[in-house]
């Protein structure tokens, strides 16, 4: 195979299946049957009966520039080059996989994946970030947009079969998008932005309009995480609302949860037993909250879990857990660019904290950056695990 060098982790997995570049795909129509799941630490996060050695732990941008075979395998590689190509993606989700005790992979692949397929001309600059070359400047603009050609998301799940494949039940494979307010302002600002001018104008001047933009953006997100599902055998699904706190929680319930709950209706009316974890940044506020908590499709929760913020309130914490959902966080990630103790005493305050609950996921508050350091990566993987067993047994000593 033409990436044999470069594919270090997959091999064997590629070797044993007899997987080639060119049966891919059709061994992923052919073959849903996956590997039996040992590890369903995560999985049983999402039920309160479930047995419990510990928390599970993941962490978000697990897979990317902190690690030195990252840089490596994206040295003389495009970002959207490598996640168009299933082998090369599943070989770098598998990079923190392969050294850290996670029990998680998260799919290496963008929010903006999907609309760049829905006719945004995007590139990954390395020092910018994504730039998007035609964003939306008008009202006419909107007419651009179109909906995905099929065959040019079909990489994705191609990436996601070989990635959970390749995992062997031994953690537990999450597919991801973008949601539709974070979507829309990578649309209308063209970048990351500072101050979202561009995002406010559009959402207070073109409501109508901003509203159906969103709207779209959710049918299609919907169909694309249900085919993350289906298709590439997905086991639980992120939705990523980075921006989200960019504007009041009272816009954000009047404008915004509409479109998320189309998309969140929509994914539930076919995949009702998929785990899906809402990460509304800084929108952790109680109103938002209880909005997300009262979703419901029949007797389906529209939300399973909520990614929250380092500075969650009690108030929020305890109308999650009396709702029977799932937290997932929260420690700052700067923390780990500190000393071994401040580390092990925040991991210790976020585990007397969140694991009094049964459903819990051990995780970071936003992702990891490039200016990490792997050992304290795996300083705060190996403490968290810990400090969660150390809990767990002083629950069932008292
Ligand atoms: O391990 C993983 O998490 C890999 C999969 C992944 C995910 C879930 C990547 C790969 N990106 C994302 C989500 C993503 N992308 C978000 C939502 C999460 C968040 O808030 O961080 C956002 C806002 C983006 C947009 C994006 N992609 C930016 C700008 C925002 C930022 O943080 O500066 C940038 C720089 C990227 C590039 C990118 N995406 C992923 C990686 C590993 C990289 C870095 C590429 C590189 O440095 O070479």
């Amino acid at each position: 195979m033409e990436n044999s060098e470069t594919l270090k982790i997959l091999k064997e997995t590629i070797d044993k299946l007899k997987i080639t570049k060119e049966n891919l795909r059709e061994m992923r129509k052919t073959n849903k049957t996956f590997p039996r799941q040992t590890n369903t630490r995560i999985l049983d996060a999402f039920q309160s009966f479930a047995q419990f050695d510990r928390a599970p732990i993941w962490m978000m941008r697990q897979a990317g520039r902190y690690l030195p075979e990252f840089k490596e395998i994206m040295k003389n590689r495009d970002f959207f080059d490598a996640c168009q190509d299933p082998f090369i993606a599943a070989e770098i989700t598998l990079q923190p996989i392969k050294q850290f005790e996670i029990d998680a992979a998260i799919i290496f692949s963008d929010i903006l994946t999907l609309p760049k397929a829905m006719g945004m001309e995007i590139i990954m600059d390395k020092e910018k970030g994504p730039v998007i070359k035609n964003k939306l400047e008008t009202i006419d603009d909107i007419n651009r947009i179109k909906s995905p050609d099929p065959e040019s998301l079909e990489h994705v799940y191609d990436a996601l079969y070989l990635t959970r494949q390749a995992l062997q039940g031994k953690q537990t494979l999450i597919g991801f998008c973008g949601a539709p307010f974070t979507v829309f302002s990578y649309m209308v600002e063209g970048e990351t932005s500072k101050m979202f001018l561009k995002t406010k104008k559009w959402l207070y001047q073109y409501t109508q309009e901003t509203r159906k933009v969103l709207d779209l953006i959710a049918k299609e997100s919907a169909q694309y995480l249900i085919n993350q599902v289906k298709e590439g055998g997905a086991q639980v699904i992120q939705i990523f609302d980075s921006f989200a706190g960019q504007i009041p929680s009272i816009d954000y319930k009047e404008f915004v949860i509409p479109s998320l709950r189309i998309l969140l209706e929509e994914f539930k009316q076919e995949c009702p037993t998929t785990p899906l974890i809402m990460f509304a940044k800084d929108q952790n506020g109680v109103e938002v909250i209880l909005t997300f908590l009262k979703m419901y499709l029949g007797e389906t929760p529209l939300v399973d879990g909520f990614q929250l913020d380092s500075n969650v309130s009690d108030e929020v914490l305890i109308k999650i857990i009396e709702s029977d959902r799932t937290i997932q966080g929260n420690l700052e990630p700067g923390v780990l660019y500190g000393t071994q103790q401040i580390l092990k005493k925040r991991v210790s305050q976020m585990i007397e904290k969140l694991q009094t609950t049964r459903r819990y996921i051990i995780n970071l508050s936003h992702g990891l950056t490039p200016d990490h350091e792997v050992e304290k990566v795996r300083l705060f993987i190996q403490e968290s695990i810990r400090q969660s067993k150390l809990f767990k047994v002083r629950e069932v000593l008292e």
